[in-house]
């Protein structure tokens, strides 16, 4: 007798072990402690031992079936506490397509414009959103009743701090801080409390440059250009340079370039003209240096304010701004 029930022990230890399922153990339960299961079957044939064995025996099969017992409910608590076969990682499965992420277009033309001038030996700076008339009118040269200091082209704070208007305090702020050579350009969010239509918005993105240096010319400023609009879109863009006026540069130009999508023959985006216009450009005026301390009978500076979303607008034909900034994502999907 105690040899098999060290057997039907090992047996259903073994098969407790290799069960894999909660249906799996039950049915080993009613194997071995069912009614009709194995221990009955022990239990019964104890009557033909010699009844000087039965307590012994008797006890020993209880120890076994207690056992076998203990065995299944384990396994049916392990099997409870393990991952669902749901929860269990298949690594067989293949992979889930994660959609990418992508650059949105005015980074994209913003990173352009980095590498472009990280060449020609430009560095990149940036500078406070919210300014003072100093740093965006006064310094500027722009004199105290000129209309760029309305409360309809500004956002004003209080009376004298503003949400900036233009990069072009940023410019100041280096030449504060910085000798000639200057080097730079100010790409950043700007602010006027325009009327939002299809080519306007109460923010927009600019980027402006400065250089001041030694014997600079209105040539160097127009293939500065020249070399940036091409970098952006190609090499036959050709550069226009149209008399104006801006306080802050002396003589002043309104920049355009021959049309990217007629090369100039005119069509219904440059008006039948063959250009667009970009901004605008100038040499730095000499007020300007005086305000910030530089000597301009040693130095001269060329600069120039164009628009970011003009550039994304015409590169990746967009013809509407108002798609720049609702996050459409039907619409950031296309870069
Ligand atoms: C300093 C001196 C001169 C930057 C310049 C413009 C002309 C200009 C606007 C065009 C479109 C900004 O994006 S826009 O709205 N800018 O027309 N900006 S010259 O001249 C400077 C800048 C800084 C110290």
């Amino acid at each position: 007798m105690k040899d098999r029930l060290e057997k039907i022990l090992a047996e259903a230890k073994a098969a407790v072990e290799t069960a894999s399922t909660a249906d799996d153990l039950e049915a080993l339960r009613v194997k071995y402690l069912g009614r009709k299961g194995v221990f009955r079957d022990i239990m019964a044939g104890l009557s033909e031992l010699p009844p000087g064995e039965r307590p012994a025996a008797g006890q020993l099969a209880n120890r076994v079936k207690g056992k076998i017992a203990a065995l299944i409910e384990g396994g049916k608590k392990a099997l409870s506490a393990a991952p669902k076969a749901a929860e269990v990682l298949d690594v067989t499965l293949p992979g889930r397509a994660r959609p990418y992420g992508t650059f949105h277009p005015i980074t994209r033309v913003t990173r352009e414009i980095k590498r472009i001038f990280h060449q020609l030996g430009f560095e990149w700076v940036e500078g406070p959103e919210v300014e003072d008339e100093w740093h965006n009118f006064d310094a500027l040269n722009i004199p105290p009743d000129h209309p760029a200091r309305n409360e309809t082209d500004n956002f004003y704070i209080s009376d004298d701090l503003i949400i900036r208007s233009q990069t072009s305090s940023v410019q100041i702020r280096v030449m504060e801080k910085q000798k000639p050579p200057i080097r730079i350009i100010a790409p950043g969010r700007v602010y006027r409390p325009d009327t939002v239509d299809a080519t306007h918005h109460y923010f927009f993105h600019q980027v402006e440059l400065l250089m001041v240096d030694r014997g600079l010319t209105f040539v160097d400023l127009t293939n500065i250009i020249t070399l940036f609009v091409q970098g952006l879109f190609g090499p036959d863009v050709k550069v226009r340079m149209r008399p104006s006026y801006f306080p802050f540069t002396e003589p002043s130009a309104e920049t355009d370039i021959s049309c990217v999508f007629c090369r100039g023959a005119g069509c219904r985006i440059c008006k039948d003209t063959g250009w667009l216009e970009m901004g605008g450009s100038g040499m730095v005026d000499p007020n300007v240096f005086e305000a910030v301390g530089i000597d301009p009978e040693v130095y001269t500076g060329l600069a120039f304010g164009f628009g970011i979303d003009r550039f994304a607008m015409l590169k990746y034909g967009i013809d509407d701004i108002r798609l720049l900034t609702e996050n459409d994502i039907g619409f950031l999907k296309q870069f």
